[in-house]
């Protein structure tokens, strides 16, 4: 199978995070793609009509995405237990460190992309804010992280976006708990394995 994407992206270091937990690290292979709102890159676009990544090939030239549906499908193919049946409460907890990473990459695309006279500081404080409360989310419901599973992953792989792109963003501070699970979490081989650059 292929992975399309760069290895900057959350969405794909998720995907990649997943297969290696799952064992399916040799089976997915990473085909370094870059994409850019303001530059749409054919060879994604003739794969995924959003023009997205990541987006995953089947050896049956099947084409599937987003994340989400990849790590299911990766997860199906496993056997895994990612998504245990019923647990709403996990696939909620993986839907708001999703919107974690949705708005990091909104503050990133408006300070990077967009030309700093067009910058607009209340979108930023906007998207900040969802940051904060979503990080305060994370710290209060640690207790119920039972283990690996895809909520584990988007917890993981969003806070290393904050520590790639904003790493002064001190989300640490006032959240013991978060931190001291992403020191764990972050010394998993699947995070070792899969460095954003
Ligand atoms: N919900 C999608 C989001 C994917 C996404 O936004 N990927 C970014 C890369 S980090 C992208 O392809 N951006 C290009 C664009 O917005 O045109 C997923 O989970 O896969």
């Amino acid at each position: 199978m292929k992975l399309y994407g760069p290895t900057s992206s959350p969405y794909v270091r998720k995907v990649r995070v997943a297969a290696a937990e799952l064992g399916l690290g040799d089976k997915v292979h990473l085909e370094v793609t870059g994409v850019s709102p303001i530059a749409p890159n054919k060879d994604v676009a003739a794969k995924n009509p959003g023009i997205k990544v990541p987006a995953l090939e089947l050896d049956n030239g099947q084409v599937l995405f987003d994340s989400r549906i990849i790590m299911r499908y990766l997860n199906d193919l496993a056997g895994g237990s990612l998504y245990p049946a019923g647990d709403w409460a996990m696939q909620s907890r993986e839907s708001y460190a999703e919107g974690l990473i949705d708005a990091a990459l909104l503050v990133r695309f408006e300070t990077a992309l967009r030309p700093a006279d067009k910058q607009w500081q209340e979108w930023i404080d906007g998207q900040s804010a969802k940051i904060n409360s979503i990080l305060d989310a994370m710290e209060k419901d640690l207790g119920a992280m039972t283990g690996l599973d895809a909520a584990a992953i988007t917890f993981g792989c969003a806070l290393g976006y904050l520590e790639f792109r904003f790493p002064d963003w001190g989300w640490r501070n006032g959240r013991p708990a978060l931190a001291a699970w992403f020191e764990g979490f972050n010394a998993r081989p699947s995070m070792q394995s899969t460095p954003q650059v």
